[in-house]
């Protein structure tokens, strides 16, 4: 059929302050031409968290793009964009007072063909759905998916901890830093979920994958993503960017 040929792309992202902060540190962007996209959580006093995450998201997408059409793989120029990032928050970090210690977190999807590529720093997520079937891609950058990890505590445990938000790798706090790098193979009709950790405190993959196929249009799924977390408290603030990959032409005849 159409095998071989690059796959049309749906994306539909939102965020929103969520019920209790009064203000959005997280981010979102992305280049469709370019098949880039990002999602981001700032962190930081005063307005820093959202310098932070609207700054890597700015350099994340702007980088990828100028690398377009260059000898590198896809996969250099997904790790050189998060370096950028990290090196310009970085950097303006260090240059004005009230920046000081900001950071952010950074997930972003690019589409090469018919492969996916994920990069990661922090503990944004992203999710991959097919077949009704939604798993976690990314690991979590955080002190207790760590500990967890290790086998020092167990999912409950670690559920029930106060420290949910301490992240152990960031954008912007260090001059240097270790993106995972994630790749896999793109069916026609698959989903990829990009989000911060205002949704996924409140939904595991299965409520995940529940939600987005109780609603008919991509849009509707994305709006239900954060009416979801509205309903449980949403303590944070709530970033969902989807894709959904189509036949590469839409059937004329
Ligand atoms: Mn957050």
């Amino acid at each position: 059929m159409d095998l071989g040929t690059e796959l049309k792309i749906d994306v539909v992202a939102l965020t929103d302050m969520g019920c209790v902060r009064t203000n959005n540190e997280d981010g979102f962007g992305y280049d469709l031409e370019s098949r880039i996209f990002v999602v981001c959580d700032g962190m930081g006093g005063m307005a820093a968290g959202e310098v932070a995450s609207a700054t890597a998201v700015k350099a994340l997408v702007e980088t990828f793009c100028q690398a377009n059409g260059m000898e590198a793989s896809t996969e250099d120029r997904l790790y050189r964009a998060i370096l950028e990032a990290n090196q310009q928050v970085y950097q303006l970090s260090q240059e004005r007072d009230e920046l000081r210690g900001m950071g952010t977190t950074l997930v972003s999807a690019c589409i090469d063909g018919r492969r996916l590529l994920i990069g990661n720093v922090g503990d944004s997520r992203a999710y991959f759905l097919r077949g009704g079937v939604c798993a976690q891609i990314t690991h979590d950058h955080s002190f207790l998916a760590e500990q967890v990890r290790k086998g020092s505590m167990n999912i409950e445990e670690a559920q029930a901890s106060p420290l949910q938000s301490v992240i152990t790798r960031a954008i912007g706090t260090a001059e240097s830093v270790e993106p995972d790098i994630f790749t896999g193979d793109l069916e026609v009709g698959d989903i990829v979920l990009l989000t911060s950790d205002g949704l996924t405190r409140y939904a595991d993959a299965k409520a995940i994958a529940s939600t987005i196929l109780s609603c008919t249009t991509l849009a509707e799924a994305c709006q239900a993503l954060i009416d979801r977390a509205k309903q449980y408290g949403a303590v944070d603030n709530v970033t969902c960017l989807l894709l959904q990959f189509l036949p590469a032409e839409d059937a004329a005849a």
